[in-house]
């Protein structure tokens, strides 16, 4: 066996190609983290709404933080002494209430608060309208009824999504103190990082599990994110010669543009298209709460004149491409290196594709992020 065939075949050997695919970003966590141990609450009369409701001594770590909520009114059995006289409160999710509230129309209420109509006060009275503790309640504001008859039409079921508010219940026994509610707006949960693929495009071909591509080959990466959002995108592109034990990293980490363009390996050769190189694309992404995907790692050769990869195109070249000469996808002679045209047939044009950079010294050249995807 040639020498030049043989070092092309073990180089083939010790690649692999593959590209890893994660799964797709699990659904979005709706659901509020409240703390189960009592905290403290200062009402206020409301300036847009009914209440405003002050939370001190809440733990870190929740959906909740110590300051002013938007409140509003559940309860008229009793009145509610003002601030600055603290009242102790269980904080329930209103989709998970304290059972003696259990019957109660949160889901309406949660309709209410994120379709409002008219001033604070008419508000109230559409609650009070559906949820009060001591029986019925006639709303007088003629924009109250018509929040009643909206939320009764449309209200049954509701479930706050992502940025929109939840209801969350201030319980209470005391007695100078109501029942209320406190608004909380659904914080985006998102732990997913991005999805990213690399798509190789048209001329490649494949063979023992490698991925041959040609100068003219574009490659993209694809991107989706559950949740926040792509951030950005980086990659490095390393060529790796195995035989003689050289990685060049010929574009470090650089940000993939948002655009998303096409980038074609020959762009990292002073003679595009004539060296035969082995590269590797190392690529991740991050989403917008900082998220990072694990890196992704895909091999591919690109096909050139220079197919033993020696740095010089010449008869060792040419010898490989007579050895499969005449041969084409299937048959015992056939290898994908010779076929330079991509036209999967080892024919005449392939060698004038060697003899027409017959001499000439293909270079791995270093490339700035504009350049490359320029
Ligand atoms: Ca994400
Ligand atoms: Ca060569
Ligand atoms: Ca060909």
């Amino acid at each position: 066996m040639n020498s030049g065939i043989a070092s092309v075949i073990s180089l083939v050997v010790v690649l692999s190609s593959s590209l890893m695919l994660v799964g797709p970003a699990t659904a979005t966590e709706l659901s509020l983290n409240l703390p189960s141990t009592e905290v403290n609450i200062s009402v206020s009369n409301g300036t847009v709404s009914y209440f405003d409701i002050l939370l001190s001594d809440v733990p870190s770590g929740y959906d909740i933080v110590n300051g002013t909520y938007v409140g509003w009114c559940v309860d008229r059995r009793r009145d509610m002494v003002r601030s600055p006289t603290i009242h102790n409160v269980t904080l329930y999710s209103s989709y998970d209430p304290p059972s003696l509230l259990m019957s109660e129309r949160w889901d309406v209420l949660n309709y209410i608060l994120n379709h409002k109509q008219g001033t604070g006060e008419d508000v109230q009275q559409a609650i009070w309208y559906f949820i009060n503790l001591v029986g019925n309640y006639t709303a007088s504001s003629p924009t109250a009824l018509s929040i009643i008859s909206d939320a009764i039409a449309n209200g049954a079921g509701f479930v706050p999504k992502v940025g929109e508010v939840e209801a969350v219940i201030c319980y209470t026994t005391e007695t100078d103190a109501q029942i209320s509610v406190i608004e909380v707006t659904i914080p985006l949960s998102d732990t997913e990082p991005p999805v990213s693929m690399l798509i190789i495009g048209e001329p490649n071909s494949t063979q023992d599990g490698n991925r041959f591509v040609s100068a003219q080959t574009p490659f993209w990466i694809n991107v989706t994110d559950g949740g926040s959002g792509v951030a950005g995108t980086w990659l490095r592109i390393n060529y790796t010669h195995s035989g003689l034990n050289i990685a060049l990293t010929l574009l470090d980490w650089a940000r993939y543009p948002d655009s998303h363009p096409p980038f074609y390996l020959a762009r990292l050769t002073n003679l595009p298209g004539s060296a035969d190189c082995n590269y590797t694309i190392e690529f991740y992404s991050r989403d917008l709460v900082g998220n990072t995907e694990t890196v992704q790692i895909a091999f591919v050769t690109l096909v050139g004149p220079d197919i033993d990869d020696s740095g010089l195109i010449d008869f060792h070249d040419l010898s490989i491409v007579i050895a499969s000469y005449n041969s084409f996808l299937g048959k015992p002679r056939w290898n994908v290196l010779g076929d330079l045209n991509f036209d999967q047939r080892v024919d005449l044009r392939d060698i004038v594709a060697v003899l027409r950079n017959f001499g000439r010294r293909p270079q791995h050249v270093f490339v700035t992020p504009e350049v490359f995807f320029g």
